[in-house]
């Protein structure tokens, strides 16, 4: 991979100089104030870290390399990674490099498959996804190299080894889990020389023959790739691989992070909630049903998945983007049919809800991928966030290499008990 390795060298040595000109002249210059509010409201919104890869707008939404979401979206997972590693997009030569090492580095070594068989048939996909990668731990070419003595200004490229061998198996090890928890468990052949994208729905073996479905695939492993630094699951990858753990540690923890109901797991949430309104009122609910139905659920206690966000404070252009391809192939579906009525009525409820207390009533990509993947035939809705992992795993290596190459430090910020809160506010 040498012309990829070329580029994110460049990148990492531009980025050092400015990093140690910055940090000579400017080490102690104030970036944020830290409140009480953000020490007891999970840091939200706090100035706390440097992230290359990607970087969140709150109104515009995310942009890679100062790249907006309408203008990668027709891209290919590959030419993103190769985006968010390098800050540019890849020439003919360079996608066919990677795509070759990729190709070559594909094969889930056969302890795997009997690992996630030998696991209740009740197992979480998400639980067989993490514990696969986790497993796959004993093949990282960083921990080898660490053992050995490698020097520190060489740490990137075994990130950058085990990046590449990871996310070459993830196609393979996210089919894999589907049709062993789902379908006959039988795996299909791993060799034909596919994209990403086209291998996952290849060994799937759901709708394979429909090549829109192959490029609703490739547009969700674009557009769920990346969220800068401070999401649970990125930021829980980053902490783990401070520690020099290697990115099979840090991805499988990273995706613990994305099992979570308020983030990644919101996916597999909002088809359930597709569901309640479509048996409790019917398909055609009216926007007054649908209305009715929202206002129930937020007078129970209950958060409407797939709208709100920490960091966003308009409509996700995620969710714009799978809005234009539902559109173009989906029209007639009743899941996406019922994802629009709920764009059209929900966020007028929840700016009136608790007196404006919801920062952003607008919704988040998790709103709508879950009714495009259920109109082509993938209707385990457990399975959604695995294939958010398989495309977080990106962002999740480009920032762990970026980290290595710019010699970052282990993380460890400082915590304080309620005694000295307590000292604090009444000095
Ligand atoms: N439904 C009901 N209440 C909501 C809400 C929603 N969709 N979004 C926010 N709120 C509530 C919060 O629970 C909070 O209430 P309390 O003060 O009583 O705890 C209040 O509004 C203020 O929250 P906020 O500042 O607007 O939002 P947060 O930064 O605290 O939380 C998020 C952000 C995403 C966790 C929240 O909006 C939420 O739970 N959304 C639904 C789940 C979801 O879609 N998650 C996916 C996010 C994208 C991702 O990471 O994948």
């Amino acid at each position: 991979m040498k012309l990829l390795k070329a580029k994110i060298e460049q990148r990492i040595s531009s980025l050092c100089q400015e990093i140690t000109e910055i940090y000579a002249k400017h080490t102690q210059q104030p970036i944020d104030t830290i409140t009480i509010k953000h020490v007891l409201g999970g840091m939200r919104g706090m100035k706390a870290m440097v992230c290359n890869t990607s970087y969140v707008d709150p109104y515009d939404g995310l942009f890679i390399s100062g790249y907006s979401v309408p203008q990668f979206e027709d891209k290919t997972p590959e030419e993103i990674f190769f985006l968010l590693c390098t800050g540019t997009f890849p020439s003919l030569e360079e996608q066919e490099e990677l795509h070759q090492e990729l190709q070559q580095r594909s094969e889930v070594p056969s302890y795997i498959w009997n690992l996630l068989r030998s696991m209740p048939s009740t197992t979480h996909p998400m639980t067989l996804f993490s514990m696969g990668i986790l497993a796959m731990e004993e093949l990282s070419v960083f921990k080898q190299k660490y053992l050995e003595g490698a020097p520190k200004s060489d740490y990137w490229k075994y990130s950058l080894e085990d990046a590449l061998n990871l996310i070459a198996k993830l196609p393979a090890l996210a089919a894999g889990v589907y049709k062993i928890l789902f379908m006959n468990g039988e795996l299909a052949n791993n060799k034909l020389n596919l994209d990403l994208a086209g291998k996952f729905t290849h060994l799937l073996g759901v709708n394979n023959k429909d090549a829109s479905f192959t490029n609703l695939m490739r547009l969700y492993l674009v557009l769920h790739c990346d969220h800068e630094g401070g999401n649970v699951s990125a930021f829980t990858a980053r902490v783990v691989n401070s520690a020099l753990s290697n990115l099979y540690y840090a991805a499988s923890a990273g995706l613990n992070g994305l099992a979570g109901p308020l983030h990644g797991l919101a996916n597999q949430t909002c088809l359930h909630f597709i569901n309640s309104i479509h048996e409790q009122i019917g398909l055609d609910a009216s926007l007054n049903d649908i209305s009715s139905f929202v206002q129930t659920k937020l007078d129970s206690g209950q958060v409407i998945p797939g709208y709100g966000h920490a960091v966003l404070r308009e409509t996700d252009p995620r969710f714009t983007s799978f809005m234009k391809f539902g559109d173009t192939y989906c029209s007639d579906s009743p899941y996406f049919k019922t994802v629009k009525k709920l764009y059209a009525v929900t966020p007028h409820i929840l700016e009136k809800f608790k007196g404006g207390k919801i920062s952003n009533p607008w919704p988040n990509v998790d709103a709508i991928s879950g009714s495009l993947l259920y109109h082509y035939g993938i209707t385990h809705f457990d399975f959604y966030t695995v294939l958010f992992g398989f495309s977080r795993i990106l962002g999740f290596c480009a920032q762990n290499i970026m980290a290595r190459g710019l010699n970052q430090p282990i993380i460890r910020p400082k915590s304080i008990t309620n005694e000295q809160l307590k000292e604090l506010v009444n000095k």
